[in-house]
């Protein structure tokens, strides 16, 4: 350990720390706005300026190592100074749009300029970068004049993901963040997972919004418009309306949906239920019929649109499953169209899910199980919490309500797919028991669980050893692939989620400030709220979900029937 004062106090931090964490474990906190740990360390905005005895300048805290005996000063008039500077300089070239952007209330850049009392905005307004907003992309637009090149967004893209379809053109005042050659995001092999979104600190980056034409159409007495919420949601739609990170809002969450004015309020979770007959079933009909394994799941779209796109020899791999987004569209609108005697026409069916890639998913070929779109809107968790706000929903004074039936019956193995390991668990929940024929002493398979960014097991099932792998965030999706093809690794069956820790840490989840996104275990607490839920549940596997035996028994049959695959399977683009 070393010992240095910072603001005359001893302070005692691991070698090797920067200022910055040296300064986080004296409880104090220096400004940041670049820095992400261990994704963009790259001291560029100078927000962190701190004083270091002894040095000629200023030095950025986020990169500057500690040593014996350092003297740090984080406040003085001189830094101070230096940080508004900064903040003045950036908006002085930025879109000041303050009261009604999407970002207003939890924009970094604002709460800064708030934190440090700079009032005169205007200060050295003059020459601005011309404003080009992209809308290319299905999932979201791009607006360079609140960008303040911070490049976080181009470091979880290339670092995190290992994509890298953005970074900076030009150079100087003109610097610029975007595509090479300019083209749309739309154009390039981007895969929406939204995680550039997640990451900005301003609203240069937001998810479509589909709140208008989702409130109109349930202002439209023709249209019957109905629900789902994607497992995730639960997990971190309470911290919009203040509620600690890691808070079940299950219950408000369907109260508000139905003040919404929806006219069912189903639940993903049905769906992720009726996946797993599915899956669990092609799994095994590869096993036992030498069908292509590994078998590697397919509910992510951005997973997906990345190994169509990355690892085109792969996509025999992709299970032939829709995601449970789509399942539950097909559903709603065969199944469940037919038994209410609806025309698939007139319902609209909207889904909120905490993913950008959605967006995308329900525009894929091959989604329309009866012939319009299974999935006519996909919202994320942040746009369902800006509609609770625009209604005047008090969310935080409703009483907890449950979904309607009978799409919205779901067990324990659906919740957890939201987290990394999640579709495994729930799988294995399935699988082990058709093959054994035996209940399972204890259904949790816990050695897939966790935010490792890998994960492997093996376990005995009736004699034969079935070798998993779990890989969340897509760079370490490639590593777990190369090592496939190599030959280093067999397995029989793969999870693959496109998001770091699954769809909890999802694109289209509530934003996390840069200074709580490095000193908290985002993805672990969020995750915790779905096991915590599959934990209290009386039913906790998908095959014994009474509403999927029953959607079953009346219109598809055995899992993997003809009419199962019409509906319920899809097909990829290599
Ligand atoms: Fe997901 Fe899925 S778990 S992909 O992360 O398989 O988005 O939550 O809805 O479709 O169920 C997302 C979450 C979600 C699907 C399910």
């Amino acid at each position: 350990d070393i010992t240095i004062k910072i603001n005359g106090m001893d302070v005692t931090a691991p070698a090797g720390s920067t200022i910055l964490e040296a300064a986080r474990l004296a409880h104090i906190e220096i400004p940041t706005l670049c820095y992400l740990k261990e994704i963009n360390e790259i001291g560029a905005c100078r927000m962190c300026v701190v004083e270091v005895k002894g040095a000629r300048t200023l030095v950025t805290a986020c990169v500057y190592p500690i040593n014996e005996g350092m003297e740090v000063w984080t406040n003085t008039p001189k830094v101070v100074e230096s940080r508004k500077k900064t903040l003045q300089l950036l908006l002085s070239n930025h879109r000041k749009e303050c009261l009604s952007c999407v970002r207003s209330g939890n924009c970094e850049l604002q709460q800064l300029c708030r934190d440090l009392g700079v009032t005169d905005e205007q200060k050295y307004d003059g020459e601005m970068l011309e404003s080009v907003i992209d809308t290319s992309a299905a999932h979201m637009i791009r607006d360079n004049s609140k960008c303040i090149l911070c490049r976080r967004c181009v470091a979880v893209c290339e670092k995190v993901q290992g994509i890298g379809v953005i970074g900076a053109n030009e150079r100087g005042f003109k610097t610029y963040i975007g595509s090479a050659f300019d083209m749309g995001l739309g154009e390039t092999s981007c895969v929406s997972c939204g995680q550039c979104i997640a990451v900005c600190p301003t609203g240069a980056l937001r998810e479509k919004d589909y709140i208008d034409e989702v409130l109109e159409a349930i202002a439209d007495p023709e249209k019957y418009v109905c629900v789902q919420t994607a497992p995730a949601v639960r997990a971190a739609l309470g911290e919009e309306f203040g509620y600690p990170m890691g808070t079940d809002v299950e219950g408000k969450m369907a109260a508000a949906l139905r003040r919404i004015g929806f006219d069912k309020v189903f639940d993903t979770d049905f769906s992720a239920d009726l996946t797993i007959m599915e899956e669990a079933h092609e799994f095994l009909d590869r096993v036992q019929n030498g069908g292509v394994l590994p078998m590697i799941t397919s509910c992510s779209p951005g997973w997906i649109k990345y190994c169509e796109h990355y690892f085109p020899d792969m996509t025999e791999n992709l299970s032939s499953c829709k995601s449970p987004q789509q399942m539950f569209g097909a559903v709603l609108k065969t199944y469940y169209a037919e038994k209410m005697g609806i025309d698939p026409k007139n319902i609209v069916s909207v889904s909120i899910m905490p993913c950008t890639a959605k967006k995308f998913e329900i525009g894929r070929p091959d989604q329309s199980a009866a012939g319009v779109p299974d999935v006519d809107y996909a919202m994320t968790t942040r746009e369902l919490a800006r509609m609770i706000k625009r209604l005047g929903i008090r969310f935080n004074e409703l009483p907890d309500e449950g979904f309607d039936d009978p799409l919205g019956e779901s067990t324990g193995a659906a919740v957890i797919f939201g987290a990394t390991g999640g579709v495994m668990e729930a799988a294995l929940r399935t699988a082990v028991e058709t093959l054994t024929g035996e209940e399972l002493p204890n259904p949790d398979f816990v050695d897939v669980r966790g935010t490792k960014g890998i994960k492997e097991a093996s376990y005995n099932v009736a004699g034969m050893d079935v070798k998993v792998a779990v890989a969340s965030g897509l760079g370490n999706a490639r590593e777990l692939l190369e090592k496939v093809k190599s030959g280093e690794a067999d397995y029989h069956f793969i999870e693959i989620m496109g998001c770091p820790g699954g769809c909890v840490n999802g694109g289209g989840q509530p934003q996390v400030s840069g200074s709580v996104r490095n000193t908290v275990d985002v993805q672990g607490i969020r995750a915790k709220v779905l096991y915590d839920n599959d934990a209290a549940k009386t039913i906790r596997k998908s095959h014994e979900n009474p509403s999927i035996k029953k959607v079953y028994e009346e219109y598809f049959g055995e899992p993997g029937s003809h009419k199962a695959h019409e509906v319920l399977h899809t097909t990829y683009v290599k």
